[in-house]
């Protein structure tokens, strides 16, 4: 077992002396199933490889992959066939350990059992050629071996650690044949599904994967929530800058209204200014009139009797009876002369 691309199928083909199983340089996880590679013999006992999907498989979920894992292992272990060893390949070259490398060496242990633990084998390969680079890996080695969040645990219970130096059948072999070694035990996995009729995902192994499953949903969750919340804020804004250009706009044009209405009262203003200058102007010039003419008499009878008046002649003879009606006594003459100009050049213009 062990991450994709860690080597796992190249091991199988270098120990059985073939293209046993399916090995690729592609960027997609190459095997898809346990396959059982041909059987070869080693030191005069027959071995029998398997080759596992990865756990971070690329196009099948952990939950799938450990589904696969465990049918083959269930179907082995009623046959009454028990494992000599479990090799875990870790790729030395990865410079980085993720949390999904931590988490599915986690979920192999648990699949495995501690007590099986003393028949796991942690493979390093892909070494580097040069030996100053390998004096740095095996530092490396020396730290993941240590480290609480990887290997210590495993090591810790009896599993070790072995160096796939070269890619050779000699090096491969040399693991296999430590391996032969070992009491053959059944792993956690098995005993759990077939001697306790556990389904998968009451197994240690399934229930740590269900944990894990459960903790990504949550950070999702939790993701999802915070980019809503994000959304949320930014339409919100998104709107009040809308609203605010709104305001701003009816602003503008309420008081551009404003101006235009100011202006037309200044002009309303202006007129009226201008209308009573040309009144008085023409009074003044009726007034010279007057003085070149001879006076007509004109009798208005009034409340209170009977009053002679001189006033301007020549303007509208339609006006007279009820301008002389409203005359009364005490007005002075010059308000009536107006008056009378006024009336005279609108009746003048609506005739016109
Ligand atoms: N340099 C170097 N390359 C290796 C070694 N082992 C495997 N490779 C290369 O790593 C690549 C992936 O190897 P595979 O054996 O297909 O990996 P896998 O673990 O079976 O991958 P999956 O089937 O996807 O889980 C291939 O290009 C191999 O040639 C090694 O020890 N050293
Ligand atoms: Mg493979």
């Amino acid at each position: 077992m062990g991450a994709t691309g860690s080597g796992k199928s190249s091991f199988i083909n270098l120990a059985c002396g073939s293209d046993a199983v399916t090995a690729s340089d592609d960027i997609e996880s190459c095997t898809e199933t346990v396959e059982e590679a041909p059987p070869f013999v080693l030191d005069g006992q027959q071995v029998k490889l398997f080759d596992t999907p990865s756990f971070d498989h690329t196009n099948r979920s952990p939950h799938e992959i450990l589904q696969i894992i465990s049918e083959a292992l269930e179907n082995q272990y009623r046959k009454g066939t028990k494992l000599h060893g479990i090799i875990f390949m870790h790729p030395i070259d990865a410079i980085r350990i993720n949390s999904l490398a931590k988490e599915n060496f986690s979920v192999f242990t648990r699949l495995c059992g501690t007590t099986a633990l003393k028949n796991v084998v942690i493979v390093a390969n892909k070494w580097p050629k040069a030996q100053n680079r390998r004096d740095k890996f095996e530092h490396r080695l020396e730290r993941l071996s240590s480290s609480d969040e990887l290997f210590a645990f495993a090591v810790s219970n009896g599993a070790h650690i072995q160096k796939h130096l070269e890619q050779t059948a000699g090096s491969a072999h040399a693991i296999i044949r430590e391996m032969l070694k070992n009491q053959p035990i059944p792993l956690a996995i098995q005993e759990e599904m077939v001697d306790h009729h556990k389904s998968i995902d009451e197994t240690t192994a399934g229930i740590k994967l269900n944990e894990k499953s459960a903790d990504t949903m949550k950070q999702l969750e939790e993701k999802i929530k915070l980019q809503l919340k994000d959304d949320e804020a930014a339409r919100r804004r998104a709107l009040e800058d809308e609203l605010s250009a709104k305001i701003q706009a009816y602003e503008d044009k309420n008081k551009k209204l404003q101006d235009m209405i100011a202006k037309k009262k200044a002009k309303i203003v202006a007129l009226q200014k201008e209308l009573e200058a040309e009144i008085n102007a023409r009074q003044e010039s009726d007034t010279d009139e007057q003085a070149d003419t001879q006076p007509t008499m004109y009798h208005s009878i009034v409340s209170g009797g009977n009053h002679t008046m001189q006033i301007t002649s020549g303007h509208s003879f339609y006006a007279a009876p009820n301008l002389t009606n409203k005359l009364v006594e005490g007005t002075p003459l010059r308000t009536h002369k107006v008056r009378f100009v006024f009336w005279s050049i609108i009746i003048r213009q609506t005739i016109l």
